[in-house]
């Protein structure tokens, strides 16, 4: 890791229904009028209206923290926690009271609700190998059409639904167009992940390459095509949407 500090937006994703083992381990920890919420850390909030899923580590473990005494209960992992301790997220200053403990698989199948997202009703938990532990939250909201990691995953997941014990339904959503670019249309994932035929979430070496070409194209000659900042450029919507999420109170600034 070098020394720049990476600018997140934490995203809250609140839970509406539990997947049965999270259920059980969950049960009575969490006070009545108190809410759950899975907190992917992303670089890309312009990017939220595609949201399609939310990806754990099936075998990292979790906490449920509370963030706001008795309201808000943050799934993460622990060192995310004690990252935000000392950003003034959680209430007290260096604290970081977890009220309960889980692995990735407990959850996968959870439906939460994900902030902008055209999926009204909800997207749901899903698991992907590849969510590393000591980056960002240990979570990571689902963007198909402009993350070629999340496009691989989710051919995979929809490919192998069985295998991974969930419902191809889950996994498999319409992508939407959200940014058009020059070199790669409006899906840019999925013309990255086809042209540079990569087959599977686990050609790392491929996957990182195409991220690189998606984030700068994207980033530097993207035009919105959806939601309420299209016509303007990907730079100049980023900290507009970002913004919009934070005073709606539906995302926070996370820094590592
Ligand atoms: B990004 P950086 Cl649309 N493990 O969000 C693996 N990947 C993680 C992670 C973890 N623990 N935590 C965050 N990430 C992902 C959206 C997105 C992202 C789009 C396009 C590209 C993209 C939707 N997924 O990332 O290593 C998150 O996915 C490519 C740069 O800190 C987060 O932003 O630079 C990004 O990686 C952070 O990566």
């Amino acid at each position: 890791e070098g020394v720049a500090v990476q600018e997140y937006t934490a995203l809250k994703l609140r839970v509406k229904e539990w997947a049965e083992t999270a259920k059980t381990k969950v049960e009575g920890l969490i006070p009545d009028g108190g809410e759950v919420y899975f907190v992917p850390a992303t670089l890309r909030p312009e990017t939220m209206y595609g949201q399609t899923c939310c990806f754990v580590g099936p075998n990292i473990t979790y906490g449920i923290y509370e963030a706001v005494k008795g309201k808000e209960y943050y799934f993460i992992s622990d060192r995310a926690a004690r990252n935000m301790a000392y950003q003034s997220i959680m209430p007290s200053w260096g604290v970081y009271p977890k009220v309960a403990e889980l692995l990735g698989s407990d959850v996968v199948g959870t439906l939460v609700h994900a902030p902008l997202s055209v999926q009204k009703d909800g997207v749901r938990i899903l698991p992907m190998d590849s969510v590393k532990a000591s980056k960002g939250t240990g979570v990571v909201t689902s963007v198909p059409s402009d993350s070629p990691d999340d496009y691989a995953t989710m051919l995979d997941l929809v490919k192998k639904a069985d295998y991974y014990k969930i419902k191809k339904e889950w996994a498999d959503l319409p992508l939407l167009p959200i940014i058009e670019t020059p070199a790669y249309g409006n899906l840019t994932a999925k013309f990255l992940v086809e042209s540079m035929k990569i087959n599977s979430p686990k050609d790392a070496k491929q996957l990182a390459e195409a991220k690189d070409l998606a984030y700068k194209e994207g980033f530097y000659k993207g035009k919105m095509c959806y939601g309420e900042f299209t016509g303007k450029s990907v730079e100049e919507a980023k900290p507009l949407v970002r913004q919009q999420l934070i005073d709606a109170g539906e995302a926070f600034a996370y820094a590592e």
